[in-house]
């Protein structure tokens, strides 16, 4: 009964706001966007109607070099060592039995504690973000990971890397941080706009997450997205209920390091970086538990 109504529930989301969230999802976070924005009434930059619109935007945040190189060396630490990491990647018992020697990302287990992060994630850094999405957000989940370029003869998904929209609630957001210099050969995380989500969703045989890796190029030559590519530090903010996105998949020998920061809509903004403020998790238990148990529609 659950699974069913679940499923009603996505195709519904899938029907009236043309993204793969539940209709429940879409509406519980509209409720909550306006309400934060009838509270601030903020003033509507050209960024924010560019966000509101597309879905997405970069932003430009001028960081403080010494803490990035020390966030960056955290991470590079951190991730050579098992007991600050962990194994990243979807379908990881399948992969241990496939190619029982490959690795194909690593995660941070408690990224907060990343030396560097609270001066990154400072005051000057905070109204860029409310400035692109439009109104301010309380930072909710923190994920830090590294992607590697999967073995070639893998034919499932590894990590996120066929299109899909995430599920959660719409007033939320994720803010990318590259903290490794990410070309097209280094896996860049892609999102597709809003529109050409629903057009996607309406007009190809988009069979769920299971069914999606394809090519924008190939299958949508007009469609607006985005690769987030650029030098480490570079920041793309994007609504990943409302648009179709996927990480990329490293060229052999190439791997990709992120930060992910989740925030919501909200009227009493975070002061800062408080890691008393977070909900770690977050991503898990805001979303029906197992979306793949609808079938199909996801
Ligand atoms: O690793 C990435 O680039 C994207 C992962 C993803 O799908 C997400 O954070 O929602
Ligand atoms: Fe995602």
């Amino acid at each position: 009964m659950a699974n069913w109504l679940g499923y009603q529930d996505v195709k519904l989301g899938r029907q009236v706001f043309g993204n793969t969230t539940p209709a429940t999802l879409n509406i519980l976070g509209r409720l909550n966007g306006s309400y934060v924005r009838l509270r601030q009434k903020p003033a509507e930059l050209d960024q924010a109607r560019h966000y509101k619109r597309l879905g997405y935007g970069t932003v430009c945040v001028e960081h403080d070099a010494r803490s990035l190189k020390e966030l960056q060396a955290g991470f590079q630490s951190a991730v050579a060592d098992p007991s600050l990491s962990e194994p990243h990647g979807d379908n990881l018992d399948l992969l241990g039995e496939r190619f029982p020697c490959c690795e194909v990302g690593r995660r941070i287990e408690n990224p907060e504690n990343l030396p560097g992060l609270p001066k990154i994630l400072n005051a000057k850094f905070w109204p860029v973000i409310e400035g692109c999405v439009g109104n301010s957000v309380r930072i909710v989940d923190i994920e830090c990971y590294r992607t590697i370029a999967p073995p070639p003869k893998a034919n499932f998904e590894v990590y996120a890397n066929w299109w899909h929209c995430d599920q959660r609630r719409s007033d939320l957001h994720k803010v990318f941080i590259n903290i490794s210099d990410v070309t097209l050969d280094d896996g860049p995380f892609s999102i597709l706009s809003r529109k050409d989500t629903a057009q996607a969703l309406s007009s190809e045989e988009f069979n769920g997450r299971e069914d999606a890796d394809f090519e924008v190029q190939d299958n949508f030559p007009d469609a607006r997205w985005i690769q987030h590519v650029g030098p480490v530090g570079s920041i793309l903010v994007g609504n990943t209920q409302l648009c179709l996105h996927r990480a990329g998949l490293p060229a052999p020998s190439r791997h990709r390091d992120i930060l992910v920061i989740s925030v919501v809509d909200a009227a009493e903004p975070s002061p800062g970086f408080d890691p008393a403020m977070f909900t770690p998790g977050y991503g898990q238990t805001s979303r029906y538990t197992n979306p793949r148990a609808y079938g199909v529609i996801q």
